[in-house]
């Protein structure tokens, strides 16, 4: 591998490149690399000019977040960019692909910035639970608005360079190729004699409505972003550029960051950040084995789901066949899917003509024959064993040789389904989540006859789909429902013992949940965890307390949210959900009946016994090996079960509470509550007499 940086000087100007795939991660080299490289342009009196761009496919696209658990070696960020800054001659940036974090940070730095279009900048370090640590909150509002800079940090998304241009981030959009056009607007700049503009000399700008800007913004995030500091901390920040001199402000920016990136909530994000990436490494797939090209998708189902698989399809522009039974449920569907669509474009989040284009992407028919052509096929009907099994005998007629079978169940054993068609090693689980054309997590689930191949063409779909795909293998719930079971058997079990539908969703929310998982039940019909249990009854614990809330509920047919009333009312002009006295009385009723003991549990008890059975039926499914990692758990949590990012998911989170602690609260439940319930895994119960975490076994299976 060639020089991390390196410089070429021709007729004055001098072009540096910063080339340390895959995205030129700002790490200890780069620094270095810079360090040395503007210490020797400082002393040539040759050099008029100096333009900075990056090799590959992005400039530099953020610091290197490994470091931060190792710490940043010298030299650090701010002598680094300092040096770039005091450059006696013009420094341009040329800026492709995603300058993020400590890449816009260094742009920040030059004293000029050209992009190509599509170039994008941003600084997300919100969503690894830090703030800008190069001067980012210091010099940006020193180039846009402060009002500008608070919206880019606080959204964390990247901002295309034409709107960088717009709000003074870009000075010129480079058409052609990028380097010729930045030397070529750094000879303008040293022919008419502009010299260095040092940002950190400018002074901030709309200062002036800081206060108000900035204390309206706090009491926003303090709901918004409940539970979390780096938000505040970047209001803090950001009012010192607003009032301090640059050295000050960059010293109070400092002090935040040092705190911030030892935090727990940074840790919790970047375990996730690179827990998402690890995902799609999976052991028993040899790095040789390639994906199957999907070039045409067939869906069977034109419902909710079947609709919004179809969507993620065409939203990346690959045709899709959708086949229902009969017409009106394909016209159904299909004007559901052009509701969906137009709703984005009623947002502004899509143009008319890309809802048009995609819609036309999408085509209904009755003929399964019409499949025949697919590379994929799933199918998205209702959870019954018998139609599955009738439609797979049909896809194992109509389909083309090597065409890859999807089932979306959630709940059915996927070897069974596939062992009626001819081809069980094409047969996968693609559990996607409602809504499908927007919840990120897929889970992608292995029967022991799945083809690797297979299963490399599924990580790939997730890839090219933009969802997170985690593989697990074929048992029952996979991994993110046989987790919620004891997590909601609890919740529901603390309602026969004295507590409302509220205190326990609160509980649950105040610890960081999006919602309750009681209002998430009466958002997703209260019937529908009934049915489930219906087939596997013979399964079931012997416990008349078992979900006994849900099945009054059904009895009831109070189904929740569509017929305004479950857990909660909903029968209010709003449809507000609003708390149900009758319903809390006739589960503590119940309760009595059941002879169940009123312990009116407060708000941690609940948050542990929820919680905490959830982590051990998680080291259940990492024995088992239904999951791969703890890591593949946190994630399965983060992106479909709204468990808080900055809590890291249910794995991580137990190692920030410590697997001894857990353990003998388990132990504590299992004397106190209903035995069958709480005996510790066994691999939770080894951690914790080894002083051991998840991270540490995950890290040992590497
Ligand atoms: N640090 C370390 N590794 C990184 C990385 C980073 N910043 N970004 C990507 N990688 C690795 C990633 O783990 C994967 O590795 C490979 O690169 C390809 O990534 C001081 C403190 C740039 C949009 O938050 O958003 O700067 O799995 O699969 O889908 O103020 O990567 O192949 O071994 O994601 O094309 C701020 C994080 C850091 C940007 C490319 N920057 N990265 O997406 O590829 S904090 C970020 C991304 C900071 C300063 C602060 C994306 C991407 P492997 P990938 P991609």
């Amino acid at each position: 591998m060639g020089e991390i940086v390196s410089y070429s000087v021709v007729d004055g100007v001098a072009v540096v490149t910063i080339d340390n795939p895959p995205v030129n991660a700002m790490d200890r080299g780069v620094r270095a690399g810079l360090q040395k490289t503007f210490s020797d342009l400082k002393g040539r009196s040759d050099v008029k000019a100096i333009v900075l761009g990056c090799a590959g496919r992005t400039f530099v696209a953020g610091a290197d977040i490994k470091e931060f658990d190792t710490g940043i070696a010298p030299p650090g960020f701010h002598e680094v960019l300092r040096l770039v800054e005091d450059s006696a001659c013009p420094v341009v940036a040329a800026v492709h692909g995603t300058a993020l974090g400590a890449g816009t940070e260094l742009a920040l730095s030059c004293h000029y910035r050209v992009a190509d279009k599509t170039a994008r900048f941003g600084l997300p370090e919100l969503s690894l639970g830090i703030i800008p640590g190069a001067g980012g909150t210091q010099r940006l509002p020193r180039v846009v608005t402060l009002a500008h800079a608070l919206d880019m940090i606080l959204s964390g998304k990247p901002v295309a360079a034409p709107a960088a241009r717009d709000m003074g981030l870009v000075d010129a959009i480079i058409d052609g190729d990028l380097m010729t056009g930045a030397v070529a607007f750094a000879r303008n700049l040293v022919a008419k004699g502009a010299g260095p503009r040092r940002t950190r000399e400018q002074p901030a700008k709309g200062a002036e409505n800081a206060d108000s800007l900035l204390e309206e913004k706090r009491k926003q995030v303090a709901k918004t972003m409940r539970n979390r500091q780096s938000p505040l901390a970047l209001l803090d920040a950001l009012k010192a550029a607003a009032r301090l001199p640059f050295d000050e402000g960059l010293k109070v920016e400092s002090d935040l960051s040092a705190k911030l990136e030892q935090a727990t909530e940074s840790r919790a994000l970047r375990h996730l950040f690179f827990a998402e990436r690890e995902v799609r490494k999976i052991p028993s797939i040899p790095a040789s084995v390639q994906p199957r090209p999907i070039t045409h998708v067939g869906i069977v189902g034109a419902g909710t789901m079947g609709g919004g698989i179809a969507m993620s399809f065409a939203n990346i522009g690959v045709p899709v066949t959708v086949l229902d039974a009969k017409q009106e449920f394909l016209d159904t569907g299909f004007g559901r899917m052009r509701g969906n669509y137009e709703r984005s474009v009623t947002r502004g989040s899509l143009k008319p003509e890309q809802a048009d284009q995609r819609m036309g992407l999408i085509k209904p028919t009755l003929d399964a024959a019409k499949l025949g052509e697919a590379d994929l096929i799933i199918e998205a009907v209702f959870e019954n064993m018998a139609l599955k099994k009738d439609i797979f005998r049909t896809l194992d007629k109509v389909a083309r040789p090597g065409a890859i079978l999807g089932t979306n169940t959630s709940t059915l054993d996927i070897g069974e389904i596939g062992a009626v068609t001819s081809r069980p090693q094409d047969v996968v689980g693609l559990h996607f989540f409602s809504p499908a054309h927007v919840m990120p997590l897929l889970e992608i689930v292995q029967t022991d006859k799945t083809a690797p191949d297979v299963l490399a063409t599924a990580l790939d779909v997730a890839k090219n789909i933009r969802k997170v795909g985690v593989v697990a293998k074929n048992s029952y719930g996979f991994i993110g429902n046989r987790m919620m079971d004891p997590y909601a058997r609890e919740a529901e079990h603390c309602l026969l013992e004295g507590a409302t539908p509220e205190q326990v969703d609160g509980a649950l929310q105040d610890f960081g949940m999006a919602m309750g998982i009681l209002a998430v039940f009466d958002l997703a019909g209260v019937e529908v965890g009934p049915s489930t249990r219906r087939e596997r009854r013979h399964l079931l614990p012997k416990d008349p307390g078992y979900y006994r809330c849900s099945d009054m509920l059904v009895e009831k047919g109070w189904f929740g949210q569509k017929t305004g009333r479950g857990y909660y009312r909903y029968d209010n002009p709003g449809h507000k959900r609003t708390p149900d006295a009758e319903a809390a009385e006739m589960f503590w009723e119940e309760g009595k009946r059941l002879g169940v003991a009123r312990r009116n549990p407060d708000r941690r008890e609940i948050q542990e016994r929820c919680f905490f059975s959830m982590i051990n039926e998680g080291a259940l499914l990492l024995e088992e090996g239904v999951a791969l990692r703890a890591g593949d758990i946190d994630v399965v949590y983060a992106s479909g079960y709204g468990f808080p990012r900055y809590r890291g998911g249910p794995m991580f989170y137990a190692d920030t509470i410590g697997l001894k602690v857990i353990h003998d609260r388990l132990l504590e439940f299992k004397r106190t509550l209903d035995p069958q319930y709480w005996t510790p895994a066994p691999l939770l119960a080894k951690l914790a007499a080894d002083g051991s975490t998840f991270a540490q076994w995950d890290a040992g299976r590497q």
